[in-house]
């Protein structure tokens, strides 16, 4: 009936507001893009998007730590040991399964015909070393002093040396008087910029691996620890609980709430309160801003042409069956439901993920979208997804190998059987790496090219299509997060019932 179609809206209000939100953005980016705004026009413009990115990142690492030790402690040893397993196993077949598309895609379209002379650069790369980064990725995961690790790094070896080289003695006068030219200074430290390299396994900076290892340790301690563990057990969850309340405020669920109950007293739906609802429907206007103010900023699209065109294309068809066809079977396989209702679920999460960039920032919508929409026990996503956010990347490792391929090809340099492996395993190795944080797999990805003896600063020549492409790979590290946590529930699920027998309680309940 007509009712029904109109609560259906309004329980659906946010994921359509979301969506239309990245339409309207794309369409209002490209109407502004005639008008050549000013980088400070462009900045001001972007600042409604640059608001909600913030919101997100500051929750991100309470709810990483709360979430985390929680959800262990909610189970016993033996319980969060075989969750874990198969969270790993998981993470890793899923993410050699996007390597290899990765490979078999770019190896058949061959997009990187031709030679790289007619292609246009961005953009300086900074030296890295694959063993210095896979040092940098272990050392993170103990960090020695656990309020730092809460704090911005630049700790590792590598970093320092180039954190040296980009800004002597921190002060940026010197440079600033060497080069009088403002363009030449503007351009100077853009490139400083691009040489703080993010810390393997960060989020926004913050040491997120040291933390992960950190909280599953200590959620394991106090699980064990019955009556003695309690007030912390108790600290932990109502401190998790809060957080996803914020979320909820954030994210404008409460909007929606607002709508619902809006609609039930007045039919006609436009009170007071709907009025509220639309003042508080604030991510969908954020992420609005965000995909509008990249679009104003990016450089023109004349510059993609041939090749970098069939190399963007290449990636779009790599994702495309990792995320449309790979995950989505395998969930049916193991889980036997429909995959597409459960996808379904997870659009919010997906679009501020496209909007974003950024899969940690994403966090907490996942979370939501997890457990309020497809039901997820608590236990499972509290302990999953944080680890999935750090180091199950499959839209990056993909693309990781299939861009140092390209590379190679328009090297005209013949890659053999063990560089292929090498390859794999080093982009493999090179998303657990990367940080949840926009361009991330960019940094990471002199790791590959190195390991194969590629020219890293050739990276240069696919900057121009990663925001881009960045976008669709952060929505693919999403989606297989979410299918992850689905999945290890399902296998979980055994286990799940005896702790909840043991328990006499059902599911972690506010
Ligand atoms: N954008 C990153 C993410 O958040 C990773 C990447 O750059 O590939 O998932």
């Amino acid at each position: 009936t007509k009712d029904d179609v109109k609560s259906y809206l309004m329980r659906n209000a946010f994921v359509l507001f979301t969506v239309v939100a990245v339409i309207l953005g794309v369409i209002l980016g490209f109407s502004l893009r005639s008008y050549k705004m000013s980088y400070r026009e462009v900045k001001y413009f972007s600042f409604p998007g640059e608001l909600l990115m913030r919101m997100l990142q500051m929750l991100v690492l309470p709810l990483i730590v709360s979430s985390l030790v929680t959800g262990i402690a909610a189970l016993d040893s033996k319980a969060s040991g075989k969750m874990g397993v198969r969270a790993v196993v998981y993470y890793m077949s899923t993410t050699i399964i996007a390597v290899l598309i990765g490979i078999i895609i770019v190896v058949i379209i061959h997009p990187g015909k031709g030679t790289k002379e007619n292609m246009h650069r961005e953009g300086k790369i900074v030296q890295v070393t694959a063993a210095d980064a896979f040092l940098d990725l272990i050392r993170n995961m103990f960090p020695p002093n656990l309020v730092e690790a809460c704090f911005k790094q630049f700790k590792t070896n590598y970093e320092k040396r180039k954190f040296k080289v980009a800004i002597p003695s921190n002060d940026t006068s010197t440079v600033t008087s060497i080069i009088s030219n403002v363009s030449e200074a503007m351009e100077a430290l853009t490139l400083m910029k691009e040489e703080i390299v993010p810390v393997p396994g960060s989020v926004n900076g913050v040491n997120a691996l040291g933390l992960v290892v950190f909280s599953i340790s200590f959620g394991l301690v106090i699980g064990s620890m019955r009556e003695q563990g309690q007030a912390l057990k108790d600290f932990f969850d109502s401190l998790n609980e809060a957080i996803m309340r914020l979320v909820a405020l954030i994210m404008s669920i409460l909007a929606v709430k607002f709508c619902n109950y809006a609609y039930k007293h007045k039919q006609d739906g436009c009170g007071t309160e709907s009025l509220l609802c639309f003042v508080m429907l604030y991510a969908p206007l954020g992420i609005l801003f965000l995909i509008a103010g990249k679009i104003v900023e990016m450089e023109d699209m004349g510059v993609i042409g041939g090749q970098l065109a069939m190399y963007t294309v290449t990636v779009i068809i790599g994702l495309l069956i990792h995320a449309v066809i790979v995950l989505p079977l395998l969930y049916f396989v193991i889980t036997r439901k429909n995959p597409w209702v459960f996808i379904g679920g997870l659009i919010q999460a997906l679009v501020t993920a496209l909007g974003t960039s950024s899969s940690s920032a994403t966090l907490p919508v996942t979370f939501k979208c997890l457990e309020e929409i497809n039901g997820v026990d608590k236990r499972v996503t509290r302990f999953v997804l944080p680890v999935g956010a750090t180091i199950n990347m499959d839209g990056t490792a993909l693309y990781e190998a299939l861009a140092a391929i390209f590379i190679a090809q328009v090297n005209n340099f013949d890659l053999n059987f063990g560089q292929i492996i090498t390859i794999s395993i080093t982009a493999t190795a090179a998303s657990i790496g990367a940080a949840g944080i926009p361009q991330a797999g960019l940094v990471t990805m002199v790791i590959v090219l190195t390991s194969v003896g590629l020219p890293t600063d050739d990276i240069t020549l696919i900057i121009a299509v990663d925001w881009f492409l960045d976008r669709l790979r952060t929505t693919t590290n999403v989606l297989g997060d979410s299918i992850g946590a689905g999945i290890v529930e399902h296998l979980s699920r055994h286990e799940l019932k005896n702790r909840d027998a043991e328990m006499g309680n059902s599911v972690i309940e506010e």
